[in-house]
């Protein structure tokens, strides 16, 4: 089968997906509350990424779409640490998905320095062929999170997966600085709220 008509239902899984939880954050901007919710994104996994994946997985050809849970991929990125967690409060009593793991990178981040929750879920699409469940990542981090992980994938694409060990060395102590920020902010979060409901009324 060609891989346009394999990753089809991924693709309407991971913009289904992405309609219904920017629907949570305009429901929570038409309240006028803080959202949970900075913004969204999805992608599905590129055909060389996925194939790379399943060969350093030693995961065949045929059993692709059941071993890999990431094929569609959606990413919430939020504002703060809590919101990792009122996020996961929600998506757990969502009647549309199941969950079938959850791995909390955010309590006990990888040793890379890595911090994110992930979810994976499985989701029905309707397709022309009939109803498929396509399993789905989601993954939850904060905004100093997303900024370390985007920065930290760039360079093992560049470094194809070998990052020296001086970079590495860094890159935990940035994971460090930006876990302190998310710390620090949470700290704070109640007076950044409140200046921002102060800006969004002007
Ligand atoms: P891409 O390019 O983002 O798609 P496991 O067998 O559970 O240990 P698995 O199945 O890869 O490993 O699951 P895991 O560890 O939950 O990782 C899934 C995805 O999380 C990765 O997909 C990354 O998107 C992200 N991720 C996990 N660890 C790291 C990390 O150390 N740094 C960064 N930047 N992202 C990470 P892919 O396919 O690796 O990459």
């Amino acid at each position: 089968m060609k891989w346009d008509v394999i990753l089809a239902p991924y693709s309407q899984v991971v913009e289904e997906l992405k309609v219904k939880l920017k629907g949570i954050r305009k429901q929570f901007e038409y309240e006028s509350r803080h959202s949970p919710i900075e913004f969204i994104t999805g992608r599905v996994k590129p055909i060389q990424s996925i194939l790379e994946k399943a060969e350093s997985k030693r995961i065949p050809l045929d059993r692709i779409e059941e071993e890999l849970q990431d094929i569609a991929g959606v990413r919430v990125v939020c504002q703060f640490v809590d919101d990792i967690y009122t996020i996961v409060k929600m998506i757990h009593s969502r009647k549309d998905l199941t969950i079938l793991e959850e791995k909390d990178y955010v309590s006990r981040n990888k040793e890379s320095g890595y911090r994110s929750y992930h979810m994976i879920v499985e989701y029905p699409v309707e397709t022309i062929h009939g109803a498929k469940n396509v399993v789905a990542e989601i993954q939850i981090r904060t905004l100093a999170m997303n900024f370390w992980a985007t920065n930290e994938h760039s360079l093992n694409y560049k470094y194809k997966g070998q990052i020296p060990a001086d970079i590495k060395k860094r890159l935990k102590r940035a994971a460090e600085a930006a876990f302190k920020l998310d710390e620090e902010m949470s700290i704070i979060k109640n007076e950044v709220q409140e200046a921002q409901r102060i800006f969004h009324r002007k």
